[in-house]
């Protein structure tokens, strides 16, 4: 196949006779196509993805559709969304070494990118519901973006490369353009992919559509989303983004990537351990999940803790780009000043993090595209209750982000809301 043919959609039937003389494929997995086995695993919203082995591996191919799979072609979707997911990739690898699963082969034409089979890895989001504990999660995860999201930006880019990536994200339009309606607007009004737990949280949902504050300071976010082009973030950095063993951590899937506000990806990630922590209440017939939710907590902690710290390191060793010059601070002898202005940057990170964290949470109870956190508890009573009290939360810290000032903060108001009997 050349990425020259019209773009096809590959099938467990076909996949063979379509990538059996790849040479990058049968390298890895063996070039005796009849000993292929292909099973098509995608449980993501958007994509076909196989896991494809043969007589001397394995290897992942995954394929972009022309239309948004958890929709239908109803919902038409560009293609190119693939090749946004292999440059974000390679910059990852290059950013944040061993991070990401490696690339074997890319096919722009048939928006398809053959790589790493990460196994026995499975998707962190089901870890946590299955209630694992895994001891690196959050060193490896605040290791990924502090590096990724520093490294992309104008702190360490030389300038003229970090404008020409700004560019080519730029293009990611239709994927940006979900995110802003799902993420920011479509939770807030009766917008046509609505769902959420009813008739239980009918009543919470009238409010949260009539609260003013909450709408307004969802628009400021959107706003930031929108105009800060600031780095390369990863776009959709959840729990499902996530593979892990109980030593490795790989992220995966961003195919959302685009220039955006740091706090962004920070947020997301931190608002889906959040997420976990409401639901685990649901999850409990096989025992007590205190030790669970006390974990994630700490998982929070630990992320962000690790994130401020490898942030400042590469603050103070690698601030080679066009912001914050060392020629105005440290090589004038003023190392408080580039101090001082890294408390600043880190501050409104917080800050803004908080907020991407509450609207998150909302939308994935509220919106289009829920996750598997809540929506594996069967019992639509219990998920209702716990479903409230992550709205309860996620709204409060997006409307008092500016009033809250540690993560110890933010988690003691997370305990008491969940030890709140009624919703
Ligand atoms: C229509 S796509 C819905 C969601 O799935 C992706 O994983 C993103 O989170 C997106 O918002
Ligand atoms: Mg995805």
């Amino acid at each position: 196949m050349t990425g020259k043919l019209p773009f096809e959609a590959l099938s467990v039937e076909t996949l063979a006779a379509r990538l059996g003389a790849n040479e990058a494929l049968c390298s890895r997995i063996g070039k005796d196509t009849s000993r292929w086995k292909v099973r098509e695993v995608g449980d993501g919203n958007l994509n076909l993805v196989f896991i494809v082995e043969g007589a001397t591996g394995t290897a992942i191919v995954k394929q972009a559709l022309p239309y948004v799979r958890l929709v239908g072609d109803s919902w038409p979707l560009p293609l190119k969304r693939s090749f946004f997911e292999y440059h974000a990739l390679t910059r990852q690898e290059a950013r944040a070494p061993g991070s990401v699963p490696a690339i074997y082969h890319f096919d722009e034409g048939q928006a398809l990118i053959i790589m790493e089979y990460l196994s026995p890895h499975i998707i962190l989001r089901r870890a946590l519901i299955e209630g694992r504990q895994l001891p690196n999660i959050a060193r490896d995860i605040g290791l990924f973006m502090a590096r990724t999201l520093f490294r992309g930006s104008d702190l360490h880019m030389a300038t003229k490369d970090r404008k020409a990536d700004l560019a080519l994200f730029a293009d990611n339009v239709e994927l940006c353009d979900i995110t802003e309606n799902l993420v920011f607007s479509d939770p807030y009004f009766d917008a046509k992919m609505n769902r959420h737990t009813s008739p239980q949280l009918d009543r919470i949902v009238a409010e949260l559509r009539a609260d003013r504050d909450l709408k307004v300071e969802a628009q400021r976010l959107k706003h930031i989303f929108a105009a800060n082009a600031e780095t390369l973030l990863h776009g959709d950095l959840h729990s499902g983004s996530i593979m892990v063993t109980d030593s490795e951590t790989r992220m995966i899937d961003p195919e959302f990537a685009f220039y955006g506000p740091i706090a962004f990806d920070v947020g997301m990630l931190l608002a889906n351990f959040w997420m976990a922590f409401f639901s685990q209440r649901g999850h409990e017939q096989g025992g007590d999940r205190s030790a669970m939710r006390a974990y994630l907590l700490d998982v929070t902690i630990e992320t962000w803790s690790v994130f401020r710290t490898e942030f400042s390191h590469l603050w103070r060793i690698e601030r080679t780009g066009m912001l914050y010059q060392k020629s105005l601070f440290e090589d004038q002898g003023d190392r408080l000043g580039a101090e001082q202005a890294l408390d600043h940057m880190l501050h409104s990170i917080w800050t803004d993090m908080l907020g991407f964290a509450g609207v998150e949470a909302h939308r994935r109870i509220l919106g289009l595209a829920h996750n598997a956190d809540f929506e594996t508890i069967a019992d639509e009573d219990l998920r209702a209750t716990c479903e409230a009290k992550a709205l309860k939360f996620g709204r409060h810290i997006a409307v008092n982000r500016r009033q809250i000032h540690s993560i110890d903060e933010v988690n003691t108001l997370a305990t008491l809301i969940e030890r709140e009997s009624s919703i």
